[in-house]
């Protein structure tokens, strides 16, 4: 039997608008090494910070992990090339941003990696979406922006895109991708402490910005002539004192040693919150103008909203 996901479209506010195209930028004629290790975690000990725009001063109580960088494109095929075999996630049809699950004909279906989640908690509050147990979206298969591709029967980073962020996931898509590792995806005050360590500044660099420490909205990286003039993505850790054909970098990690922590992708973290289906994201992105790369700036979407600039990166409790 065809099974196919109907789609009611989600409201996303978002402050990107129109993605870059797919496929038109030459990634390959730009691979730079920039000696950042996927696999790097970092831990964050508990304490005090100061959250948000006004400083307000408040504390995590706990040590947690997060990933030094964002996870990329190869990190995510190698994942879904596992999780396919063990039938974690499988290819559907879906039209749209798939909410609900029905018997249709599709007239311009697409496919998508689809897995379960249990739902969540619904009020009926104004304009909040009931967000069923179900069958959800993790990741279209073919997207604009999106750096990987299913070749025969194995997923595959793009050429040049290697390195990269992972993008044009979902939440559920991100979510499932961390909880498969044994993490979860970061709480917004967890995210903004790594991002902010105990000071109040506002970049996770220091007090100002310039196009030597971040992707933003024609912040001239080698890669803004990318899909036709939108930009394309930085590899992961590229902000790092180098200079990369003539552009040169500032060091610009986060009092934790963390990379890419404004700009490049925004970052879906994992709050749930009570009397919305919304999701949120920080850090801003390649999209995005240089005062909405401050650590306070919120993006928010429907948890199956995907996009060229949004990606992600996972938490998990410490080791020892
Ligand atoms: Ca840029």
């Amino acid at each position: 039997m065809k099974r196919t996901y109907i789609i009611l479209l989600l409201t996303a506010v978002i402050l990107s608008a129109c993605g870059p195209q797919a496929g038109s930028g030459d990634y390959s004629d730009l691979e730079f090494g920039t000696s950042a290790d996927p696999d790097a975690w970092v831990r964050v000990g508990a304490g005090e910070f100061y959250e948000g725009q006004f400083d307000h001063e408040t504390m995590v109580d706990y040590d947690y992990e997060i990933m030094v960088n964002n996870v990329t494109n190869a990190q995510y095929a190698e994942y879904l090339n596992l999780v396919m075999e063990s039938g974690g996630v499988e290819i559907a049809e879906y039209i749209g941003l798939s909410i609900q699950m029905e018997d249709v004909d599709l007239e311009n279906d697409a496919q998508g990696i689809v897995g379960d989640y249990p739902g969540d908690a619904f009020h009926g509050y104004n304009h909040e979406v009931e967000i069923l147990a179900g069958i959800r979206l993790h990741m279209p298969v073919e997207a604009e922006g999106l750096g990987i591709a299913l070749d025969g029967n194995e997923y595959r980073p793009l050429p040049g895109l290697e390195n990269h962020p992972m993008t044009a996931v979902t939440w559920f898509g991100a979510l499932a991708y961390c909880e498969f590792n044994g993490g979860r995806l970061p709480s917004e005050i967890e995210w903004e402490k790594a991002a902010r360590g105990a000071d109040r500044r506002p970049y996770p660099w220091g007090y100002g910005i310039s196009e030597s420490n971040a992707n933003y909205y024609h912040s001239d990286d080698p890669f803004d002539g990318l899909n036709a003039g939108s930009g394309g993505t930085t590899p992961i850790g590229f902000f790092n004192g180098q200079a990369y054909a003539g552009f040169q970098t500032s060091d610009s990690q986060s009092p934790y040693g963390l990379n890419d922590m404004a700009g490049n992708v925004w970052q879906w973290t994992g709050d749930v919150y009570e009397n919305t289906h919304l999701r949120y994201m920080r850090g801003g992105s390649l999209a995005s103008y240089a005062h909405d790369l401050r650590i306070w700036t919120r993006n928010s979407a429907g948890p199956d909203y995907f996009s060229p600039n949004v990606g992600f990166r996972c938490v998990r409790d410490p080791m020892d």
